[in-house]
């Protein structure tokens, strides 16, 4: 299974893959935490990230393009993945067909979680309450609901335009989105 999960910040994407890598035994590939391990890091392109994701902004597609290739290029891969976090734009979209194309593992499914804004909204002051990540300030998530609207929503066009796109209900107890997930998989 090679499954993309999509979604407003705050949908849900990272707490349900982190749930789906387990019980489907998959890679469990987050664009957000692989830049997020860098800027711990301290490394240069965590240097580089770090003020564009505080501001809510999208880290340019060259950063996450070379980022991406290299992890598809670990073993692990090969038993499946969920990306989470990726693609957030249609160029990103695009460059990861072609990612998938060179290693043979096309995709199976994408699943974009629906979650009304004022809800999202809520959530992420829940989580900037509980652990401080430095994009979860008001102003920085306004910013990046703005950039899903602008250049994240196309990609879902991208893929409900092929036929591929399952929507599903992002609003519930978490098991409950879990197990439409899992149906909409299996559809
Ligand atoms: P991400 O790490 O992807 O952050 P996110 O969109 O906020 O989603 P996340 O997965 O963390 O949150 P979730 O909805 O699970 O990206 C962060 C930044 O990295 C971006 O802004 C960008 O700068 C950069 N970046 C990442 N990928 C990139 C790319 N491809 N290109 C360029 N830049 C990129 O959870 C949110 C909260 O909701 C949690 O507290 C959770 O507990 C809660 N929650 C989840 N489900 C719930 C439910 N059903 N009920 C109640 N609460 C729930």
């Amino acid at each position: 299974m090679r499954l993309v999960l999509l979604g407003p910040p705050g949908s849900g994407k990272g707490t349900q893959a982190t749930r789906l890598k387990d019980k489907l035994g998959l890679a469990h590939i987050s664009t957000g935490d692989m830049l997020r391990a860098e800027i711990s890091a301290g490394s240069e392109l965590g240097k580089q990230a770090k003020a564009v994701m505080d501001a809510g902004n999208l880290v340019s597609d060259e950063i996450l393009l070379g980022m991406l290739e290299s992890r598809l290029s670990q073993a692990d891969v090969a038993k499946g993945f969920i990306l989470d976090g990726y693609p957030r734009n249609v160029a990103q979209a695009n460059a990861l067909d072609a990612l998938l194309a060179k290693i043979g593992q096309p995709l199976d499914a994408v699943v974009q979680l629906d979650v009304a804004t004022d809800l999202l909204v809520q959530r992420i002051a829940g989580r900037a309450a509980e652990q401080g990540r430095a994009d979860d300030n008001p102003e920085s998530v306004r910013n990046r609901l703005n950039v899903y609207n602008e250049q994240t929503a196309p990609v879902v066009d991208f893929y409900a335009g092929r036929g591929t796109l399952e929507r599903v209900d992002g609003v519930g107890e978490l098991d409950e989105v879990e197990a439409r997930i899992h149906k909409a998989i299996k559809a």
